[in-house]
């Protein structure tokens, strides 16, 4: 709905649709009513529109894509088009975010003001679609076509002062003025100026003679950092009628490339991703506690154990959440490249303007170096972050037992470690759990919290919070090995290796993989993390070529397939990007290249064991990296690891950065076809047999497609769990 008055003869017409007034169908249909009252009460000269509550509006109303009340009348361009006809001036009132569809009805006012603090943007190409009420034709009008073409084919959010640099913004309010009151006199001595040319649809675009220049370098620059998704490339082609059509033909193209993307399976899985993405915080242990009910532990104070990449990572996650911050790293020579490479970091973030000078020296204040255990007795909580041995995190959990005060939560960044066979050695199993932080932790956005058999509610909401005040997507999990991420990906890297024994070779793989959406293929990303790490982990588990007694088949772990190339590469010295050789070789750059030495790894190896080398189609390729993970995914769902399929699919946007336009690897399943992806898992499960049990079909995949075929992603734990009650 929206409000309406008037004052001092100006219309105050303000959006109520909380919490963030989206363009519903009911507010748009207000919304057209009071323009049109306004504009014929003869005692109103000028026309506020403005938000109520927390902020203008912040675009469509999502959940109506998709839906036939998107369809309905009034649309959001309607309002555009009336608010800029207008014959009396409208002035967009901006607080809080003015975004999407909220940006399109201030660009169709013909004057914008806004608070300092606010924030503009038309970020629609994150949902997969593009800005539909004139936006793309609108903005380049103002701001030129470079800027328009990188704010909305990236979508980002841009502070109102940058707005005003660009002429967008007529006004910035500072801080703790009324945006309202402003709004008001900016109204009043609007009245009588002329309009043409505050009407953007009269104007021309101004840098539209370097349209092409313009549009190859975006082009560019889109294909480069959103592999494979459609809409930032709809949205420039249609950016690009703005310099080249009149104002309609570029709404004609607008239309047509929002009806292309609104039917595209990208689109759903982005909106998809939205709503997951605000789903995850809404966590649930049922039976035992959830997000409504959970009260967390106030955490002051938090201790790193470990001055690794982890540990400094972590750390600076700690500090940027107001925390004071211990670090205890007993090797002196760790300590201090530690703690100099957080000031650095620090530093930076002062340089680039992310913090203040005051948060900087807060940050480097509430930094504490120490070197024994004791150092940790005032701690809230402690996240040990060293290596990746039960063995070293249990003598850890020992002592930190004994230092730690009782109330103090013990949480383990293991990324594939029984939390509860640590919370077993100490006297507090309750106030024990993992938090699984993804290198490197203070970039990338996914947490994953673990509870143990025995957290309690208060150690499961404490770290649930701990994650939101650090802005990383947190998402409850249960424990296994591997919990949900690693456990599902490791067929991902094992199925990789597979490939190359039957006849792929590196880059072929990782091409696959660029098509399908990924910044890096997996053997890319492999040389980046290091080739090193995988194999410590599996020499701790056992596993590597070098640890078999004589006699044992070099493709196989007990009854097990196993690929040794991975060893190899790594006995060879071949650590990665740091080696400038891994999987590929680098020769002075980070562009990875196909090496000859590899290659003969490849075809020795095929030799030594009679792998008469086939081609391998990219369709296969695709199918046997991602199918089985998916297969595993279901695995997870039925054993209660993770809550819900989203709960999946934003581990891995956040962790493994899958690509957004395809949800995630669940939505990605739901997208193929529940049917046709068991098809698949159930002929190779033929193929392969016990040896890779990866491939033996989920039962709740089998479940699902027998009984509903390919059912609504949001039904399939509801189905699943009624089940028992069918007969
Ligand atoms: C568009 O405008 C298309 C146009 O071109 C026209 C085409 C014809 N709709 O995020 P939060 C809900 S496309 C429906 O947690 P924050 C959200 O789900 C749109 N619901 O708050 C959540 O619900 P719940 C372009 C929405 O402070 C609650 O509000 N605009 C919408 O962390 C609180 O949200 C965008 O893409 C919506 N538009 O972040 C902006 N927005 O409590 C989308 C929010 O049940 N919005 N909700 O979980 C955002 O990016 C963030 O909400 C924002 C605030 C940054 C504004």
């Amino acid at each position: 709905m929206a409000k309406y008055s008037v004052e001092n003869e100006v219309a105050v017409i303000a959006v109520d649709n909380p919490p963030m007034n989206a363009l519903s169908h009911h507010v748009r249909k207000s919304l057209l009513k009071y323009l049109k009252e306004a504009e014929s009460d003869e005692k109103v000269t000028s026309i506020v529109l403005c938000g109520d509550g927390r902020t203008f509006p912040v675009g469509a109303d999502i959940k109506e894509f998709h839906k036939s009340v998107s369809k309905l009348g009034p649309t959001i361009l309607d309002i555009v088009d009336a608010l800029e006809k207008s014959k009396k001036p409208t002035i967009a009132a901006i607080h809080g975010n003015a975004l999407g569809g909220g940006l399109e009805i201030a660009l169709g006012c013909h004057y914008r003001i806004a608070m300092t603090n606010s924030k503009v943007g038309l970020p629609e190409v994150k949902l997969g679609i593009l800005p539909g009420a004139g936006g793309t034709q609108r903005l380049p009008r103002v701001i030129g076509l470079d800027n328009a073409m990188q704010w909305i084919a990236y979508g980002g959010h841009h502070s109102a002062g940058i707005g005003a640099s660009l002429g967008l913004i007529d006004r910035v309010v500072p801080q703790g003025g009324n945006i309202r009151e402003h709004a008001i006199l900016f109204a009043k001595a609007a009245v009588g100026k002329s309009l043409g040319q505050r009407r953007l649809s009269n104007i021309s675009v101004p840098d539209a003679a370097k349209v092409e220049s313009l549009m190859a370098k975006h082009l560019k620059e889109v294909s480069k950092k959103s592999r494979g998704a459609l809409a930032p490339i709809v949205c420039l082609q249609v950016i690009k009628s703005s310099a080249l059509l009149s104002y309609q033909e570029g709404l004609e193209s607008e239309r047509q490339g929002m009806f292309t993307l609104l039917a595209s399976s990208q689109s759903r899985a982005q909106i998809y991703s939205f709503f997951a993405e605000r789903q995850v915080s809404k966590w649930s242990v049922p039976g035992v506690t959830n997000y409504q009910n959970a009260v967390p532990m106030k955490v002051k104070a938090v201790g790193v154990v470990g001055l690794g990449t982890m540990g400094r990572g972590i750390a600076i996650c700690c500090l940027r959440a107001g925390k004071i911050t211990y670090v205890l790293e007993m090797n002196t020579k760790a300590q201090t490249a530690g703690v100099k490479y957080i000031r650095g970091y620090i530093e930076t973030m002062r340089k680039r303007k992310q913090i203040n000078d005051q948060q900087s020296s807060m940050m480097n204040n509430a930094l504490i170096p120490v070197d024994n255990y004791n150092g940790l007795k005032n701690v809230d909580l402690v996240i040990e972050a060293v290596f990746e041995s039960m063995k070293i995190k249990k003598e850890i959990f020992k002592k930190l037992e004994k230092v730690c005060k009782p109330s103090a939560i013990l949480a383990s960044n293991t990324s594939t470690l029984n939390i509860d066979e640590m919370a077993s050695v100490t006297k507090r199993p309750q106030k024990v759990a993992g938090m699984h932080f993804f290198a490197p932790a203070h970039i990338m956005m996914l947490l994953e919290n673990i509870r143990g058999e025995k957290s309690s509610p208060e150690t499961i909401a404490t770290i649930m919070d701990l994650g939101k005040q650090m802005r990383k997507t947190t998402v409850l999990v249960g424990n296994c090995h591997g919990f949900v991420g690693n456990r599902m990906f490791a067929y991902y890297t094992a199925e990789s290796s597979f490939l190359l024994e039957e006849g792929a070779y590196p880059k072929q793989v990782d091409d696959v993989l660029l098509d399908y959406g990924f910044a890096m293929g997996r053997f890319q990303v492999g040389d980046l993390s290091g080739t090193d790490i995988g194999y410590k982990i599996r020499r701790e588990r056992g596993l590597t070529h070098k640890q078999q007694p004589a006699g044992t088949p070099e493709r196989k772990r007990g009854d097990r397939r196993y690929s040794p190339l991975d060893d190899f590469l790594y006995e060879k010295g071949r650590y990665g990007l740091k080696a400038r050789k891994g999987w590929y070789k680098y020769e002075g750059s980070r562009t990875p290249i196909p090496d000859p030495e590899v290659r003969k790894m490849i075809d020795d190896f095929r030799k030594r064991h009679n792998i008469n080398p086939r081609h391998i189609s990219p369709e296969e390729t695709l199918q046997r990296m991602i199918f089985p993970l998916v297969n595993e995914g279901f695995n997870v769902l039925d054993e209660g690891i993770a809550a819900n399929p989203w709960d999946i699919d934003m581990i891995f946007q956040h962790g493994y950065a899958w690509p957004r336009h395809t949800g995630g690897p669940m939505y990605y399943a739901y997208t193929i076809g529940l049917p046709q992806v068991l098809k698949v898992i159930e002929e190779r499960w033929k193929l392969a047999g016990a040896s890779e049990p990866h491939w033996k079909p989920s039962k709740m995949l089998t479940w699902l497609v027998e009984h509903h075929g390919n059912p609504d992603i949001n039904d399939w734990i509801k189905l699943y769990k009624e089940r028992k009650s069918q007969p």
